[in-house]
Order: structure tokens, then C-alpha cells, then sequence
């Protein structure tokens, strides 16, 4: 059992981690503000403090040139079209699959914060179409599991820092999580749906417990694409 980030333990789960296979990509997906870097940060902790190779990334990666442009559009410094924007987000993916996919080979779990759904759902919710939008996603690592945190668009509004960047607006983000609810349901076998409203202990509890189920039962699976 993965222990609570202050003891460091081993287990058979654990020693079969340490064993050569391969990591886990496992992701966060949500509306603005539903608490995916606060509990992604969380479970990275938890992994490294079990001993468990981990790394966490966030999309967009806004380091890269691309990601800049995207910052710039996002802090509404920058216009661009729909269509340019969506293909930006998927192209900062891309640019860094080779990277994901030799660390996850390595037996590194990786830990993201956002992934191609956040890219579909926001596009989707502007009124482009769904397919179009999924179109440049496929062949990009496919995620072991997906953690949704969904939540109201009422109750995240409520939360610190909301309405700084381009799209926290309540009516918007009401639409993005309807695109995630479908998105859901049609891909339910790794995607994991957790109520964001309840206290980040008892969500954080809730997420290590399918955690630690995963990890060993993933490490001899080959890596597998979005199709
Ligand atoms: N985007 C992204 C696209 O359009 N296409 C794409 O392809 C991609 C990848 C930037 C924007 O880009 C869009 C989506 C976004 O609009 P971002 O940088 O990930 O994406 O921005 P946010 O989702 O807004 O990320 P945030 O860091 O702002 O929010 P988080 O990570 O979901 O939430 P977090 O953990 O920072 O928590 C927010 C607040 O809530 C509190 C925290 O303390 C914090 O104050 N909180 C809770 N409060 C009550 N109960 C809980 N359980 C709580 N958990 C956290």
C-alpha cells in the first residue's frame, strides 16, 4: 500500500516498479480552477516519497516557443483563430512525445496536469467540431488512466485567482465540462470521474487507492496510441 508521503516504505508492488518496466502516464483533466495541479502535486509527492521514478508535466508547456505564443494568447495579449490556436495546443504535445515516451520506457511514471482532452473539450466548446478537433490528437501516447475532476462551473468560479486568463467565464466553462462529461462516458474504461467539490484529503485518498492499483498492473503493458 502506497504510504502517506513523510514514510518512505517497500513493497512487492513497489519492488516490481523498480524492476525495469515501464512507467504509467497517468493524467488530470478538468475544468479551470478543479484542483488538478493541487492533487497532481500531491501524488507526486507521494510517488517519490515511496521511492516510485515520477515526473510531472503540465499542458500547455508554455516554455517552448510555441508555449509562449499560447501564454501570450491565453493572457489575451495575443488574438489568433480557433482552428490556429487548437492546432498550437495539439503541436506542444507533439513536440514533446518522443521525451514521454522514452521516460515512461525508462520506468518513469509521468503525472499531467492537462493532456489532448483539455484539448478537444476547449475547442469543442467554441463550437468547433468534435472530430476535427480529436483528429490531431491520435497517435499520441494514450493515457493509463484519466482522473476527471468535475465540478460546477458555479462552485469553481468561487475558487482562488478565477477569471484571470482567457477562458475562466462561467457560461464557457459550463460548456467545456459538458464536452468532458462525453468524453467520459465514451472512453469509461481508464477514465475515472471524482466529485471536485469534496475536501482535496478525502479526492486525494480516493486517487492513491486506483493509484496503487495501476502502477503494477501496467508496468508489463506496452504503450499504447490515441486512435
Ligand atoms: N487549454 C489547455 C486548451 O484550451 N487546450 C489545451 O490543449 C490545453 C492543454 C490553461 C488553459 O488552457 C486551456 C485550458 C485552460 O483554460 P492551465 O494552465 O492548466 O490551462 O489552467 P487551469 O486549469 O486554470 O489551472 P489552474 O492551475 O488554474 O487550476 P487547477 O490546477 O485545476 O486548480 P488548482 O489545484 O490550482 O486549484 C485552484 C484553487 O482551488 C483550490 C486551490 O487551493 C486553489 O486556490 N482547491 C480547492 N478548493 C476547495 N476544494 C478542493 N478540493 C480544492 N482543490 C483545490
Amino acid at each position: 500500500m502506497l504510504q502517506p508521503s513523510y514514510i518512505v516504505i517497500t513493497t512487492p508492488a513497489i519492488d516490481k516498479m523498480r524492476a525495469g518496466k515501464r512507467g504509467a502516464l497517468i493524467v488530470f483533466e478538468g475544468c479551470d480552477r478543479s484542483g488538478k495541479t493541487t492533487q497532481s502535486s500531491r501524488l507526486v509527492e507521494l510517488l517519490k516519497a515511496n521511492g516510485i521514478p515520477v515526473l510531472p508535466m503540465n499542458f500547455p508547456d508554455r516554455s517552448s516557443s510555441i508555449g509562449k505564443d499560447i501564454n501570450s494568447y491565453l493572457t489575451n495579449s495575443k488574438d489568433l483563430p480557433d482552428e490556429v490556436i487548437h492546432l498550437m495546443f495539439s503541436a506542444n504535445r507533439w513536440e514533446l512525445v518522443n521525451q514521454m515516451k522514452n521516460k515512461l520506457l525508462e520506468g518513469t511514471t509521468l503525472i499531467v496536469d492537462r493532456y489532448s482532452y483539455s484539448g478537444v473539450a476547449y475547442s469543442a466548446a467554441k463550437g468547433l467540431n468534435f472530430d476535427w478537433c480529436y483528429a490531431p490528437e491520435r497517435g499520441l501516447i494514450k493515457p493509463d488512466a484519466v482522473f476527471y475532476l468535475k465540478a460546477s462551473a458555479d462552485d469553481l468560479t468561487n475558487r482562488g485567482k478565477y477569471g484571470e486568463e482567457r477562458y475562466e467565464k462561467v457560461e464557457f466553462q459550463r460548456r467545456v465540462g459538458e464536452v468532458f462529461d462525453r468524453i467520459c462516458s465514451k472512453e469509461a474504461s481508464y477514465w475515472h470521474q471524482f466529485n471536485a467539490s469534496q475536501p482535496a484529503d478525502n479526492l486525494h485518498s480516493q486517487i492513491v487507492t486506483i493509484t496503487e492499483e495501476l502502477l503494477p498492473k501496467v508496468a508489463t503493458q506496452p504503450l499504447d496510441k490515441l486512435s
